[in-house]
């Protein structure tokens, strides 16, 4: 549970490179994208431009389904099909592990209370050209009690840096912390709030993943490392904090109309600046907690197919999850096509067991937390279909779909203001819904026996001729 062992690891694996010198102000951000478009290392700065060394921040952590698979505990070679199943079946098999209060951990190390409050000694990069400020949180995850189910969600928002003692955040429609907050203002009250910068990914996981309502993250973290998460009581809010957590702050979300600030532009996910710049609630800091020498965790969104954190992986792990849990037979794969970042082109392969059967399914990975938020297309495709390759997908497409007989759209569903195709009357009236489109490139199932064969050569004949032939293609 300890990101600085995580980071040894990768080391040891050749996967970090040390940077120093870096400049917060669109230098770190440009080089973790053009590192992360070469499929590079996961890039460690310190000796940051304007900040004391030792003062660090990591990017691109968990960027190629290499280092996720370290993460994760699979070999590094993994296939991606196995990648993804793999971590379907950890969240299948999974038994939430309640955590456990310790006095004291690495977070400790450094406290300030009232007063002593300083959010600007922690690396916080301008990331992208347009962006309205610099932003601390972009990996972090924002910790918030449910004020009358008792439970502890915690969810990864963004938080943009205001001043010594102020963060500003955003969080979409829907999102559990915005759902409590808004539980808080309505009795008149500020919302408690712990944020944590810097954590061991399978801490992060969680926090990235749309859980259903009212289950903890923290449970889902001991699950996933096979041992309770050790949290410290945080002295302001009482809200539980990582205690390997390189770094925590707790404060409190006054409603909007006692305080809110200008949030954004920022560079989001899907490739745009889309909610601009508006007024958004803001978090007051009152205490700090770090490590000696703290490692900032930065997942800046980039323009797909680049990401840094490979959750498309993880994403596809968990709509195949919520589809299982439904009962949908038959699923041979589940992958989110990375032009589509994490979510907007998703694709399922299915063997077709009865007539309907397709349509089902598409509608299953539309329709769980994970695969309902933020999404746009839903390709299904038959089962000699792989799934991660983006090529065969779009062949499926281009040949067994019918575009008006096999796409479907359905309308006003779960949408956010980071959607860049919101029309501006739209978002002006808050209307942050979009359309979906399933197209269905398998093969229509009560005739699926007359369609045409695929002309390509068979397996035993493929085999046959590479032996005979091996000369020709030395490289196999
Ligand atoms: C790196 C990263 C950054 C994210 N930033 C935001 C954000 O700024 N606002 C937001 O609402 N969701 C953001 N998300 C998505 C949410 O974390 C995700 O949907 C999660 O399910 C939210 O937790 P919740 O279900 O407990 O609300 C981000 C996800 C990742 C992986
Ligand atoms: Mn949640």
């Amino acid at each position: 549970m300890d990101l600085q062992v995580f980071i040894d690891q990768l080391d040891r694996l050749g996967e970090v490179k040390r940077v120093d010198g870096a400049d917060w102000d669109l230098e770190i951000g440009a080089l973790t994208e053009l590192s992360d478009e070469r499929k590079g290392p996961a890039l460690l700065f310190d000796r940051i431009k304007g900040y004391p060394p030792g003062y660090r921040l990591v990017s691109n952590l968990t960027g190629t389904p290499r280092r996720l698979a370290a993460a994760f505990g699979y070999p590094p070679d993994i296939p991606n099909i196995d990648l993804v199943r793999q971590i379907k079946d950890r969240f299948k098999d999974l038994k939430p592990i309640d955590p456990v209060y310790v006095e004291k951990g690495p977070v400790t190390e450094n406290v300030y209370g009232d007063g002593e409050v300083d959010l600007t000694k922690f690396p916080a990069p301008k990331w992208h050209e347009l962006d309205g400020g610099r932003y601390l949180g972009t990996g972090d995850m924002v910790i918030s009690r449910d004020p009358d189910g008792g439970w502890v969600n915690a969810g990864t928002y963004r938080a943009q840096l205001h001043d010594r003692e102020t963060l500003g955040g955003f969080i979409s429609p829907g999102h559990h912390g915005r759902i409590i907050r808004e539980m808080y203002w309505a009795r008149g009250k500020s919302c408690p709030m712990a944020l944590v910068f810097g954590a061991h990914p399978m801490v992060l996981w969680p926090s990235f993943l749309a859980l259903p309502w009212g289950t903890g993250e923290y449970g889902m973290c001991g699950g996933l490392l096979g041992e309770p998460l050790q949290l410290i009581k945080g002295e302001y809010t009482g809200l539980p904090i990582p205690a390997h957590a390189e770094i925590a702050v707790e404060g409190e979300c006054p409603p909007p109309e006692v305080e809110s600030r200008e949030e954004g532009p920022f560079g989001e996910w899907p490739g745009y600046y889309a909610s601009g710049e508006r007024k958004e609630p803001v978090i007051k800091v009152k205490r700090v907690m770090h490590r000696n020498n703290p490692i900032v965790v930065g997942f800046p969104p980039m323009k797909p197919p680049a990401s840094g954190h490979a959750s498309y992986i993880v994403r596809a792990s968990n709509i195949w999850y919520e589809m299982e849990r439904l009962g949908i037979p038959g699923i041979k794969g589940v992958w989110n096509m990375r032009s589509g970042g994490s979510k907007f082109l998703i694709v399922v392969a299915i063997e077709q067991k009865y007539a309907g059967h397709a349509r089902q399914a598409a509608m299953a990975a539309m329709s769980g937390n994970e695969g309902a938020f933020h999404g746009r297309f839903v390709i299904v495709v038959d089962e000699d279909i792989d799934p991660t390759n983006d090529e065969d997908v779009l062949w499926a497409v281009a040949t067994r779909c019918d575009p008006a007989t096999s796409i479907e759209v359905v309308t006003q569903c779960w949408s956010t203001p980071l959607d860049p195709t919101l029309p501006p009357d739209k978002r002006a009236r808050g209307d942050f819904t979009n359309s979906r489109a399933i197209i269905s490139a398998v093969r229509p199932f009560h005739w699926r026996k007359e369609f045409p064969r695929v002309n390509r050569a068979s397996n035993e004949l493929r085999e046959a001729t590479m032996k005979k032939w091996r000369h020709l293609f030395p490289e196999s």
